[in-house]
């Protein structure tokens, strides 16, 4: 009569144990994720990352095969596969441990590496899958060592490499130390099925445990999902006055960032650790403080004004020279001067705290919100609602200021106030009280380090100083002279503007050129290396290169 119990106590039971464990890790990974980084869920990560990797004929029969359930059956296909591996690693935990541990270790940094590899990657993307596989680790090394005694347990004794797992064979070998190698344990033990189910009820515990941490995850983002069903349904209205970008404001060269930034490729700062999902049937924009009179706005309210559709570049404050913290935008919006006119402010204000849903503050001098500048509460970003990250429903954009000072997302709240009575989020962290933004340029090609042919290379970058305006670039090829680049069409003193030096007959070699933009009012852009605290970053950015 085949002993089947060895079979379960070989394998089947570490491979329950396996599965369970990395059940438990791969809840908390959604959880987490959930919390901290919703788009870096273990599970999406991974099958994004294999849809990225796979060939196109797979995806094609993948398409012909599920249909629009592709995905579905995806995320299907990934959960098999993690159970099978999961299994196996707890058979490889209870005989040869510590490599279970390891493999499962293998599965989180296979998470993380198709978290950080994502666009739009943030730090936080590797953290669920960390705490997936930190989880799982433990766990399985929890429930290995709650293995019924004697079969599969970690150090069997007396088994050869061959005789390893076989069926049958786990049922009569033991660890000489283990209860099991009481003569008794050859024969069946009523102590062994109280094990047996001792165990099952602590893997089954784990399972059931790391299921309800994905359910909980899945429901803390029932607020965002519905935000964002919200989000797709709405169709903002035509700009009263619309923004026109002219076409050569876009040069075109491979390399040099586009004029208007992309939504999905615009630089992300905030605070916020999960994205407020605010719903726009809820919002409303209190304005108060020192006014004569309180105005609120509601969202439908906001809709229904002649809504103005405005470029402006955004930039953060701790843009280091060079950086990419910065972006433009069509923004659409209505002007906070024309809301602030009904509330009317005191004569001793002088500035605006704008204040966030998640409590974030931005500080803005009165005056900069009441000039003829487009200082608006936008609804629109390219064409689309705001995306969720980028403040939906409504946000500041204000051209001249770094956004810590102005560019308040999911604003909520504005106080009318003085410099002297209130303070913003980061001016309490030692950054300025007020930013405007610094001149600066940057060269976006050749890329640092990137091998050139020779012949005429292409010199091209962004210069920008917001609400003032770019009247030249020069760039200096090694340490020569100062030469003057070619600007393409601005869109306005409110946006960036690209460049380009076309150097004929580059003499092979490495060079280093170097950047700096001249102002509208006649500033040339300083040398002087300044870093980002308290308000933004200045020198002339460089990039060396190899012509040959
Ligand atoms: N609510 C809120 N708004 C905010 C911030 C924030 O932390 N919270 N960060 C500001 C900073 S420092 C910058 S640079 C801009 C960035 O806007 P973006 O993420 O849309 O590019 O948002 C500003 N608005
Ligand atoms: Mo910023």
């Amino acid at each position: 009569m085949p002993d089947t119990s060895g079979t379960v106590r070989g394998w089947v039971l570490p491979a329950i144990a396996g599965a369970a464990s990395v059940a438990f890790g791969a809840g908390l990974g959604e959880l987490t994720a959930a919390i901290v980084a919703p788009a870096s869920s273990p599970f999406v990560v991974v099958g994004s990352l294999l849809i990225d990797l796979a060939p196109s004929w797979a995806k094609d029969a993948a398409i012909a095969l599920f249909g629009t359930a592709d995905k579905a059956a995806l995320l299907i296909g990934i959960g098999l596969v993690l159970v099978a591996v999961a299994g196996a690693a707890g058979v490889l935990e209870a005989r040869r441990p510590p490599w279970g541990r390891v493999l499962v270790g293998l599965i989180g940094v296979v998470g993380a590496v198709a978290a950080a590899t994502r666009a739009n990657a943030t730090m936080l993307a590797v953290v669920p899958s960390a705490v997936a596989a930190i989880g799982a680790v433990l766990a399985l090394q929890f429930l290995v060592r709650r293995l019924p005694a004697g079969r599969g347990a970690p150090d069997e004794g007396g088994v050869t490499p061959a005789g390893r797992g076989a069926p049958g064979e786990g049922g009569r070998v033991s660890r000489p130390d283990a209860p099991s190698a009481d003569p008794e344990a050859l024969a069946p033990r009523p102590t062994n099925g109280i094990d047996r189910r001792r165990f099952l009820g602590w893997a089954g515990g784990a399972a059931v445990l790391g299921a309800l941490a994905a359910f909980g995850g899945y429901a803390l983002q029932a607020g965002t999902r519905a935000v964002t069903a919200i989000r797709d349904s709405i169709t903002l209205p035509r700009a009263a006055t619309s923004a026109t970008v002219p076409a050569s404001a876009e040069l075109g060269i491979d390399g040099l960032t586009s004029v208007i930034t992309p939504n999905t490729e615009f630089y992300r700062i905030d605070t916020a650790l999960a994205v407020p999902a605010v719903d726009p049937a809820t919002w409303s924009l209190r304005i108060h403080g020192l006014v004569d009179r309180e105005v609120t706005l509601t969202w439908d309210e906001l809709l229904a004004l002649p809504l103005e559709e405005s470029v402006t570049t955004l930039a953060c404050v701790s843009n280091e020279v060079g950086g990419d913290l910065i972006g433009n935008a069509v923004w659409l919006g209505y002007p906070i001067r024309e809301l602030l006119a009904r509330a009317t402010p005191s004569a001793d204000a002088d500035m605006v705290l704008s204040r966030s849903v998640d409590g974030f503050t931005a500080s803005t001098p009165l005056t900069v919100l009441q000039d003829d500048r487009n200082a608006i509460l936008a609804v629109g970003m390219n064409g689309e609602p705001l995306p969720a990250e980028h403040g939906f429903p409504v946000r500041m954009v204000v051209p001249g200021l770094y956004g810590y000072v102005s560019a308040t997302k999911w604003v909520v709240d504005l106080e009318v106030t003085r410099f002297d009575a209130a303070s913003a989020y980061w001016t309490d962290r030692g950054w300025s009280e007020r930013g405007p933004i610094k001149l600066q340029s940057r060269i976006d090609v050749p890329r640092q380090g990137q091998q050139v042919t020779a012949g005429d290379v292409v010199i091209a970058g962004v210069a920008w100083h917001q609400h003032v305006g770019i009247a030249g670039v020069e760039v200096q090829l090694d340490d020569s002279d100062w030469r003057a680049a070619t600007l393409a069409t601005a869109i306005s003193d409110d946006t960036w503007v690209q460049w380009h030096y076309e150097w004929a007959d580059a003499p092979s070699g490495t060079h280093t050129v170097r950047v700096r933009a001249i102002s509208a009012d006649g500033e040339v852009q300083t040398a002087e290396r300044v870093g980002v605290v308290p308000d933004g970053a200045t020198g002339l950015h460089d990039r060396t290169f190899d012509v040959s």
